[in-house]
């Protein structure tokens, strides 16, 4: 078959790439790249990441045998060669889409997925369980890990290079460095890879590798041993020990991560090693689309583009919350000079980049390390500074015990903004901010707020900037903050709902239901409430505002009033708000007013567009009218 996928599409599996020759791999890189161009452009999806990557792969699978052998990749957003490459091309056009194939990898889509992702740091200790699991069952296959060089930073890589430099089993690990997180990579080990980058005695290594391996016909296993004593030593033997021989791997690099014929010449041989490697590679995000070249950060996700103009589609609509909160950082940071923020690598994320410009002595960018910038900020609060630590909901899970231990316990000050609550869409299962409602409430002494709109995001941070007796947490939603709802606001006071009422239109008397909302979904209760109103049902709605402490006695009030409750909120059901008012009014002896919980499932909401998976979830406007017809024709408890 001809086409502009000759090669890649008689590619089902990786072995496939054992049948040809050195030249025609070059035609496959070629090809991969190209269908990652001509995909993402239509799909959306990470693109720069992917475009770094396409050699490294090629070069792997081709010097590798998948299966039995195995290869982990940290996050997954620069795993699409490898979709490409384990016979998803036919599928590739679904990418990210509603029921299509993932944008990460994982165990269900595939079986060379072998481990999934989507949170980085991971892959190397997971290759080394897959090493030890090997060991422990007697068999011989490899296992490589792929990692980038702000993912190697984060603290779960060194406890996993700290182990295999212990266990000195048969692993293999790349680092991509391409020396790009989203943002330009931070931290002094980026530094240090620089330095690694720059030294010339190192840059003739890999040439070396390539240079002796041709030499030799065949596989060259004997090359192996060359390589594990390390090439690097024999060149020279004091100035060149890494960090990495230091803790116990052998040390192959730097190399180029785009020069496939040498790539095949290293992988070869390390793949004859039966000793912990590390391969050094250096890569260009966005390589060989020139723009995406240039500017990484920009490319590094997108939606679907103009392929052939090389241009992005401008943003326009409602500003996103993202945006408003940092520029409401930036207020509040203006009025106090001890406010500070903090990320993990996520500036442009979060919108923090402003304010970095704004205030660059009062901003920390601390890497792929959620754990550190968390207890980081118990530090600074503790130390008499005000920390916005500014986290995605789905990545402040992995500082659970850092939130517990390091910041509640203590009671200390610190502020959490956590963007991304809720469904977050296209990213699927590993980004869907579903739960840090439930892992929060648990927590003694922490509030959590949630506000229904752009204004009320403002307001909220203003309160939180001010609020010093102890921690205090706010959650919200991906996408356009624009404000929704009636005019007229009340003013934020600690664990107080606003009463919203019922819409115009819904005639006189009482309500005869009440719609509590949490955050997001309060602009849903209320469009919901109008249309019952058209339908002659008086719903009265309720922006909770609080997760914690509730405000137990306006729900009660409300309950008593309207008779029966529906509870909405974008978290999942378990530990989550719904369950906590029904918690409240029990406990108040209001336990029979009937009330239903409107939240996520206990399962993981797969990938899609927002509006059809919280429709999926029963979290739209629709869903609730209908939810609200029901127990409004039901029989009353309460009159
Ligand atoms: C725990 C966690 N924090 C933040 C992110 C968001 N994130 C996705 S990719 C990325 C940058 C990864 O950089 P690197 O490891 O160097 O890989 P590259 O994109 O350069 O290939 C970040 C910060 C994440 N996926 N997981």
């Amino acid at each position: 078959m001809s086409g502009p996928y000759e090669l890649l599409s008689q590619i089902v599996t990786p072995v496939d790439l054992h049948r040809f020759s050195d030249k025609e791999l070059v035609q496959v890189a070629q090809e991969v790249r190209q269908a990652i161009i001509d995909n993402v452009s239509e799909t959306g999806g990470h693109f720069s990441s992917n475009l770094g990557t396409v050699e490294l792969t090629v070069a792997l699978y081709a010097a590798y045998s998948l299966p039995p052998d195995k290869v982990v990749w940290d996050t997954g957003h620069q795993a699409y060669p490898h979709k490409l490459l384990t016979g998803r091309l036919p599928r590739f056009d679904t990418l990210r889409k509603h029921r299509g194939i993932s944008g990460f990898l994982r165990r269900e889509e595939h079986e060379l997925d072998h481990f999934g992702a989507g949170h980085a740091g991971t892959a190397i200790s997971a290759a080394l369980g897959f090493a030890a699991a090997r060991d422990q069952l007697g068999t011989d296959e490899k296992v490589v890990a792929v990692t980038g060089d702000a993912a190697i930073a984060s603290g779960m890589s060194w406890e996993a290079l700290n182990h295999a430099g212990e266990l000195q089993t048969d692993i293999c690990v790349v680092l991509n460095d391409n020396r790009m997180s989203i943002a330009p990579n931070v931290g002094a080990l980026t530094n240090y890879l620089a330095k690694l980058r720059s030294r010339p005695e190192v840059q003739g290594l890999a040439k070396l590798a390539k240079d002796v391996v041709e030499m030799i016909p065949g596989p060259a296993p004997r090359l192996a041993a060359g390589l594990r004593h390390g090439v690097t030593h024999m060149l020279a033997p004091e100035e060149t020990g890494t960090i990495f021989e230091e803790i116990g791997f052998e040390y192959i690099g730097p190399v180029d991560g785009h020069d496939l014929p040498t790539l095949l010449a290293v992988f070869r041989n390390v793949r004859e090693a039966k000793v912990p490697m590390f391969v050094h590679a250096i890569t260009v995000k966005g390589k060989g689309y020139e723009v995406a070249e240039e500017d990484s950060r920009k490319w590094h996700g997108v939606v679907p583009f103009d392929k052939t103009a090389c241009e992005l589609p401008k943003k326009g609509g409602a500003p996103a919350y993202t945006q408003v909160f940092g520029e409401a950082m930036i207020e509040v940071a203006a009025e106090d000079p001890k406010i500070v923020a903090i990320t993990a690598a996520m500036p442009d994320g979060t919108g923090l980049t402003s304010f970095a410009k704004e205030f660059p002595d009062r901003y920390y960018d601390v890497g792929i390390a959620e754990q550190h910038a968390v207890t980081f900020a118990a530090g600074l609060a503790a130390g008499g500074i005000k920390p916005f630590c500014a986290i995605y909901s789905t990545f402040l899970q992995r500082s659970f015990d850092q939130v517990l231990h390091d910041v509640c316990i203590q009671n200390l000050p610190v502020r959490f903004v956590m963007d991304r609550a809720g469904l977050v869409g296209d990213d699927g299962p590993t980004h869907h901010g579903a739960f840090d409602v439930s892992y929060l409430s648990l927590i003694p002494n922490i509030a959590l707020c949630a506000p229904r709109d752009a204004t009320e995001l403002r307001e909220m941070l203003r309160f939180m900037a001010g609020h010093s007796s102890g921690p205090i947490a706010m959650r919200y939603p991906r996408g356009a903050a624009q404000d929704v709802l009636p005019e007229g606001r009340t003013p934020i006071r600690f664990g107080q709902a606003e009463v919203l009422g019922v819409p115009p239109g819904g005639g006189d008397g009482k309500p005869t239901i009440a719609i509590i909302a949490l955050g997001s979904m309060v602009s849903e209760a209320w469009r919901a409430a109008q249309s019952l109103a058209e339908e002659g049902v008086r719903a009265s709605v309720v922006n909770a505002r609080w997760a914690k402490p509730l405000d137990a006695e306006t729900l009660a009030r409300v309950a008593e009033e309207c008779g029966s409750l529906v509870t909405v909120e974008e978290n999942v059901r378990i530990g989550g708000f719904g369950q906590q008012v029904r918690d409240a009014l029990a406990e108040r002896g209001l336990g029979k007013v009937p009330i239903e919980i409107v939240a996520l499932p206990d399962e993981f909401v797969e990938h899609g567009a927002q509006p059809i998976i919280r429709e999926e979830c029963g979290l739209s406007a629709d869903a609730l009218v209908r939810v609200c017809r029901r127990l409004t024709a039901g029989p009353k408890h309460l009159a």
